[in-house]
């Protein structure tokens, strides 16, 4: 007799709980789809171009207020022996690479100043600067990386040698490849950072046509995206200028 009735408590036990556990499963999954549907329909961030909800956009800004708060320009990422570089540099993304509408002879970087004025300059007037290697581990949001071999020109050098010095006191600088197809937006600090290099040597050759020829920019404190590879036009802003993959929403900052 006692056992039938401990058998019955624990039978009406069992039910009570799953009885609970079904309605907690529920209001769980009712909370999470009114929450997407409240995300979903939330206005899009217009700070940047195509964009994202503004909530979501909001955590993304909070991630770079601390990292970009964290960040100085005196903190070095870290470098290796050209040994250990690659001899293959892997090949990623090819928007605004189109080898036919591209015209090598006639290229050049055009720099527009805040006056509005604008520099035209060959590769040629960039090899005059001092040049410089960058062998670092190169990172891409897709989950691989690689140790890699650069060398060019410091960006904060090429500033100083072309007088740009009311452009750098904006807030960032735009790069867009010759075809308008690909383009970020970098904030300044981190365009000033002693390793960011207009760069055009591959493993101490020229530039591949594929990996940006013939000058993209080599930036170590970010990710791969903004690696802009065939820079065509440089510009200054104190605005968030258009960027290829924030746009698809993206992280705007993507620092390391
Ligand atoms: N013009 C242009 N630059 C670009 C891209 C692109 O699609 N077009 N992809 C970016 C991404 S996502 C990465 S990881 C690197 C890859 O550089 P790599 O091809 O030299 O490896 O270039 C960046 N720069
Ligand atoms: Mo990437």
């Amino acid at each position: 007799m006692k056992t039938i009735i401990v058998d019955e408590t624990t039978e009406k036990r069992f039910r009570r709980r799953s009885i609970i556990a079904f309605i907690i499963f529920f209001t769980c999954v009712g909370a999470a789809w009114i929450s997407w549907k409240w995300l979903y329909n939330q206005p899009l961030d217009n700070s940047i171009r195509g964009g994202i909800q503004k909530p979501l956009r909001k955590v993304l800004d909070m991630n770079m207020n601390v990292y970009s708060g964290l960040y100085s320009t005196q903190h070095l990422v870290k470098e290796y022996p050209k040994s250990m570089a690659a001899p293959k540099a892997r090949v990623n993304g090819n928007v605004g690479m189109d080898e036919d509408l591209f015209d090598t002879a006639t290229w050049k970087l055009t720099v527009i100043r805040a006056a509005g004025d604008t520099l035209l300059l060959t590769l040629n007037d960039l090899k005059k600067l001092h040049k410089i290697d960058v062998v670092h581990n190169f990172k891409c949001i897709e989950g691989w990386s690689q140790i890699t071999w650069w060398s060019g020109v410091r960006f904060s050098e090429f500033a100083e040698k072309y007088k740009l010095t009311k452009e750098c006191q904006m807030k960032f600088a735009s790069l867009v490849t010759p075809d308008e197809e690909y383009y970020v937006g970098i904030d300044m600090p981190s365009m000033m950072h002693p390793q960011t290099i207009l760069c055009f040597e591959l493993n101490g050759k020229p530039l591949p046509m594929n990996q940006g020829y013939p000058l993209r920019l080599i930036i170590p404190v970010k990710y791969g995206v903004k690696n802009i590879k065939r820079i065509g036009t440089i510009s200054f802003h104190n605005d968030r200028p258009a960027d290829y993959w924030a746009e698809k929403g993206y992280d705007y900052y993507t620092g390391l």
